[in-house]
């Protein structure tokens, strides 16, 4: 990881070095917004961070006539990212801590003087109603089941850089062993029964997903099945009981709607960590510290 940082950073430099005098030609008088074209990059519509930028930052920072959030993926965004970076342009997306993103380059996140997007927030585990009765083994360790971004980002970045996701999480295990005895403390193990956990194609809910499954496979004896699916269907999977689990519930706010949707149809575990950030992120070389930067002078 190392190795790759300093690759990263030496070759900024070198972009830096090379662009900076096209970039001073190019700033003038023009705005933020010309510079990005007015479109900010965004990740799947069903995330709660779309349905935040888009209904509540947009109008309430004066920012609905002329920006765009466009729609695309994880992946897209962190490679529209890498892209800009490369070439030292400007760039606006969604993004959210913790993420390998803020190891691998030097970003930040504008502030939100509003607070729209919520503050720091919990990541939730959700089960099914009757887990608790029909695979006790596995509600316990879902109940047990607690780390922080730290230990999150660590595991997103050893996938980023390349390492298969279940290798990623057995590394990870293998370097964290108090946490996952602490996890598997008192678990009654399986006989290869099978957990299906529902997750959605973010870089951190794939991390701690596959952390999940590589625990309960490997220390409890269980089968985990992992099913990539959308947002809405990643909660409404545990809420009609055709999945037992998922670990990637941002709450309070960004996944409110969905909470507020299925709430009675489903068992809270509360959080597995705290201390998220949902935001829009620039490159720290971009002149704009708060989403009020982007309006325009009137
Ligand atoms: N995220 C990461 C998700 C939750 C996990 C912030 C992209 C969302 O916006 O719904």
């Amino acid at each position: 990881m190392l190795k790759k940082l300093m690759g990263v950073t030496a070759a900024l430099a070198l972009s830096i070095g090379l662009t900076a005098c096209g970039n001073e030609e190019a700033s003038g008088n023009e705005t933020v917004g010309d510079s990005v074209d007015y479109k900010i990059v965004g990740i799947d519509p069903g995330s709660g961070i779309m349905d935040i930028t888009i209904n509540k930052i947009l109008p309430e920072y004066g920012l609905e006539d002329n920006w765009d959030v466009v729609s695309g993926s994880g992946a897209a965004m962190t490679a529209a990212l890498k892209k800009a970076i490369t070439k030292e342009e400007p760039i606006i997306v969604t993004g959210w801590i913790p993420h390998w993103k803020f190891s691998e380059f030097d970003l930040k996140m504008l502030e939100d003087p509003k607070g729209l997007y919520g503050g720091k927030e919990d990541i939730n585990t959700i089960v099914r109603q009757g887990l608790d009765e029909d695979l006790p083994g596995v509600y316990s360790f879902f109940d047990q089941f607690e780390w922080g971004p730290d230990e999150l980002q660590d595991v997103m970045v050893k996938i980023e850089n390349g390492t298969d996701e279940q290798e990623a999480a057995k590394e990870w295990a293998a370097e964290n062993k108090d946490m996952v005895d602490a996890w598997t403390k008192g678990v009654e193990s399986g006989n290869g029964e099978e957990v299906k956990l529902t997750y959605v194609s973010w870089s951190d809910v794939i991390a701690s997903s596959n952390v999940v499954k590589y625990v309960l496979e490997n220390e409890l004896n269980y089968s985990v099945n992992l099913i990539q699916v959308d947002a809405g269907a990643m909660w409404a999977g545990v809420a009609d009981g055709s999945a037992d689990a998922m670990v990637g519930a941002w709450l309070p706010t960004t996944h409110d709607k969905y909470y507020t949707k299925f709430e009675g149809d489903f068992v809270d575990l509360g959080p597995n960590l705290t201390g998220t950030q949902n935001g829009l992120v620039v490159p720290a070389y971009m002149d704009i510290d708060s989403i009020e930067d982007l309006k325009d002078a009137e």
